[in-house]
């Protein structure tokens, strides 16, 4: 689509809605940006754009100002079911994601990983592992970075790494991923999408412009995700961390292993050899190294960056030992599935902060997993009262309902002994009481360093 000259609407004035306005504009686009909540600073926002061609409006769009317009560009905290999109959709105007935008006007090649854990530590380090063997990459999307920030200056040698959430996928039209990846399916996003099978649905949609000379990489110990190579064109490569896979990448003794027809080709790393904690992250870094080697990197360096890597902020993230306490940041365990992982990960008995944003998602599974572990639940926000029931239902009662994180850390220092940990995870997303989990992973960081 050429937009020169053209109106194009963008819906939300946040990263990504700002980032496509940039994008447009430098393509010469007329630019209106609308965003529905009363309390957005247009000036910050038009100090931003900076250009006569952007303008910005607060509720939405009506009828008569649609004559000119020839594209509305979601933001993904936008639902593709929002009202206003009728009007667009009733004018024949199309209706593309930020990460359409994007691709439109990107160049070279994308690796793009979605699933509803694991996305960023895999995005990251596929990330890492691209930036050792090619000159230009770009790692973007969902991990915090927009996609339409790097369109223009990529190249047709240009490799991008972009984390692909179920949000950014609901209006993808062209979208087409040289190796695209659906690392696992599990509850969340409820409120959004309604029923798993829609989510997952959802998570489908990276494959779907995809031919058969491209890859989708599948966790084959996921059930729903496995089952996905029914439904796609690409070339399906699975990884696995519990089973020897005649055609895959998976756990053979000590070492994670690319099989051909039930033999191993070449060997990527001895799992003694990461440093990252947990099985979950084995699957991670399973599904970096398929995902890697089919965007065409050696093993050698796959295995060079692989056995360094670290991990990223916010996800069982190590902050401080305090009076032989030691306290982790888990912010970025927004479901229940995530925040399992990091329970999981725990050796010591744990004071576990939670609570959060309602995203519609039972927490029973999660209260499960706390397998003795757990000496206090802490919880705050939204959901509080809901993970409350959901544990005292599970006949775990050690409970204490605080007003907000800073009184939860507090809480925790006074009850933690030498030799517990205190873990924030809290299983739910932050929306509810802070902009996103990094704020309050920040947050948390910030109180543990004042005690
Ligand atoms: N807005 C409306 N109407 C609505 C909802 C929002 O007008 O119904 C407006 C808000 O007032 C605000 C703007 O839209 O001004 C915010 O847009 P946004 O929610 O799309 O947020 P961005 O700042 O653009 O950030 C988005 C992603 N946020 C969401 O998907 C909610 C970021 O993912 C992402 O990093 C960023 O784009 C760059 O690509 C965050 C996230 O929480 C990390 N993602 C979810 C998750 O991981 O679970 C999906």
């Amino acid at each position: 689509m050429n937009v020169k000259g053209k109106e194009v609407m963008v819906a939300g004035a946040g990263k990504s809605g700002i980032a496509a306005a940039k994008l447009l504009l430098g393509l010469g686009a007329k630019v209106i940006l609308f965003d529905q909540n009363e309390s957005c600073d247009k000036q910050r926002v038009m100090d931003e754009l900076a250009s006569d061609n952007a303008s910005i409006m607060i509720g939405t769009p009506k009828e008569e100002q649609l004559q000119q317009v020839v594209l509305l560009v979601m933001s993904p905290g936008i639902s593709i079911e929002a009202p206003f999109t009728a009007l667009f959709r009733n004018n024949n105007i199309p209706i593309w994601s930020e990460v359409e935008l994007a691709y439109q006007f990107g160049k070279g090649r994308l690796a793009a990983i979605t699933g509803t854990n694991g996305k960023t530590t895999t995005t990251t380090l596929v990330g890492e592992i691209m930036k050792a063997y090619y000159d230009s990459v770009f790692v973007v999307g969902n991990i915090g970075t927009p996609y339409t920030k790097a369109s223009q200056l990529m190249t047709d040698d240009t490799v991008t790494v972009a984390e692909i959430s179920s949000f950014q996928l609901e209006s993808i039209v062209d979208f087409e991923p040289t190796v695209s990846a659906v690392l696992n399916v599990t509850p969340d996003h409820l409120d959004r999408h309604h029923t798993m099978e829609m989510y997952a649905q959802t998570k489908l949609e990276i494959a779907s412009n995809q031919s058969a000379d491209e890859v989708i990489v599948l966790n084959y110990d996921d059930d729903i995700t496995r089952a996905m190579a029914d439904n796609v064109r690409a070339r399906v490569v699975y990884f696995s961390r519990r089973e020897l896979l005649d055609d895959g990448v998976c756990v053979e003794k000590d070492a994670m292993v690319l099989r051909k027809k039930g033999n191993t080709e070449l060997t990527f790393c001895k799992l003694s050899e990461l440093k990252l904690l947990g099985v979950h992250n084995v699957e991670n870094v399973l599904a970096a190294a398929a995902i890697s080697y089919f965007m065409g990197v050696p093993a050698e360096v796959i295995h060079n960056v692989v056995t360094q890597f670290m991990g990223v902020e916010h996800r069982i993230e190590y902050v401080d030992t305090v009076d032989g306490v030691d306290y982790y940041n888990d912010s970025k365990g927004t479901n229940p599935d995530a925040a399992i992982k990091g329970i999981q990960a725990m050796v010591k008995p744990t004071l576990l902060i939670g609570g959060g944003y309602d995203k519609k998602v039972p927490f029973d599974d999660w209260v499960a997993c706390f397998d003795g572990k757990v000496k206090y639940l802490v919880l705050f926000g939204e959901t509080a009262e809901k993970i409350r029931n959901a544990a005292v239902a599970q006949g775990f009662s050690d409970i204490i309902m605080v007003s907000d994180l800073q009184e939860a850390v507090n809480i925790c220092a006074v009850k933690a002994e030498p030799g517990d940990a205190v873990l924030l995870s809290p299983a739910c997303a932050s929306w509810d009481m802070f902009d996103s989990y990094e704020q309050r992973g920040n947050l948390f960081k910030e109180y543990v360093k004042a005690l």
